[in-house]
């Protein structure tokens, strides 16, 4: 039965992976952390403060706790990134760096988020392949680019159980993304419930891939128990769901909120990372290394997201 560790667990992707965590492994067996103590985080089961980018901090936590298994999710996210390009490659760098150290010494298997955000606009836009150019034009991807060669690195010269999904925009509702460029798929069902209209900073025929958070979630736990023998493109696999422009998903929130009103004020900064982004990537290593197959498309996310966020 493994013992975990996460990093980032109050975040968006932490606060649906934490509890399905101590789901399938048993709440004490779930050691969740994050830099401040938000509340949510501690709900069933162990909760400490630890600052990622502090090694030491990290190595006593796993070693305390036993932990066999991280799941490194503290980072910046691309928006943020541009507005402090020296932070986001300080936190995303100097975390990952402390974790894959702590990994080597204490034999942990180690799993870390990467994006769509590592390509650039020189990576063909569509079916972008899982293999290919990439000259990431952010500094979130140049940390993520970074990260996967860091974590193979560490695979390949000290044997560390390194694995990692390239996300593409996460939809979700509960904890909100904290200031990424496709944050605005989730805005929109916010806004759609409460208000009737959203106001989208992307044009409206942006094109990019997005996935619905409980396949995200399933996806994470099915790489990290996938038979390694099988995992060539371990850091990191392509991953998508469905592909997704602003208008298309305002049409669909539209038929089932009548009266649904979006219009558009373009963010040129958003506007531009999301342009140098895949229109679509080609996940097929991940369908065929260790069985990914995504559960929702557009119509069961948007029923989804609507039932919960009027509930
Ligand atoms: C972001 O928009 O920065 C993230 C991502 C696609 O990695 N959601």
């Amino acid at each position: 039965m493994k013992r975990i560790l996460v990093t980032g667990a109050g975040g968006q992707i932490g606060s649906w992976l934490v509890p399905r965590l101590r789901e399938l492994y048993g709440s004490s067996k779930v050691l969740a952390t994050d830099v401040r103590h938000s509340g949510a985080e501690s709900e069933g089961g162990p909760f400490q403060v630890v600052d990622a980018t502090n090694a030491k901090a990290v190595g006593q936590a796993v070693m305390r706790h036993r932990a066999d298994t991280i799941f490194h999710l503290a980072a910046i996210l691309s928006a943020v990134g541009e507005r402090d390009p020296r932070l986001a490659w300080h936190i995303n760098m100097a975390s990952l760096e402390s974790v894959l150290e702590v990994a080597r010494q204490q034999n942990c298997a180690v799993f870390v988020p990467s994006s769509i955000g590592v390509f650039g606009s020189s990576s063909p836009k569509e079916m972008t392949p899982q293999e290919t150019v990439m000259r990431p034009e952010t500094m979130y991807g140049v940390t993520k680019l970074a990260g996967e060669l860091l974590c193979d690195y560490y695979h390949r010269r000290y044997g560390v159980d390194t694995r990692g999904l390239r996300f593409p925009g996460l939809v979700s509702y509960g904890i909100a993304p904290g200031g990424g460029t496709t944050d605005w798929a989730v805005d929109i069902f916010h806004k759609a419930v409460r208000e009737g209209r959203y106001t989208c900073f992307l044009g409206a025929d942006t094109r990019m891939d997005f996935m619905y958070m409980p396949d995200a979630i399933r996806a994470t736990i099915e790489v990290m128990e996938a038979d390694p023998t099988r995992l060539v493109h371990r850091n990191a696999y392509n991953l998508t769901a469905m592909e997704l422009t602003p208008a298309t998903l305002a049409a669909e929130i539209e038929s089932r909120v009548p009266g649904f009103v979006m219009s558009y004020e373009i963010d040129p900064v958003r506007q531009a990372i999301a342009d140098s982004w895949p229109d679509h990537v080609d996940d097929r290593s991940a369908r065929e290394e260790w069985g990914w197959a995504p559960s929702f498309d557009l119509a069961a996310m948007t029923v989804d997201m609507l039932e919960h966020l009027s509930g």
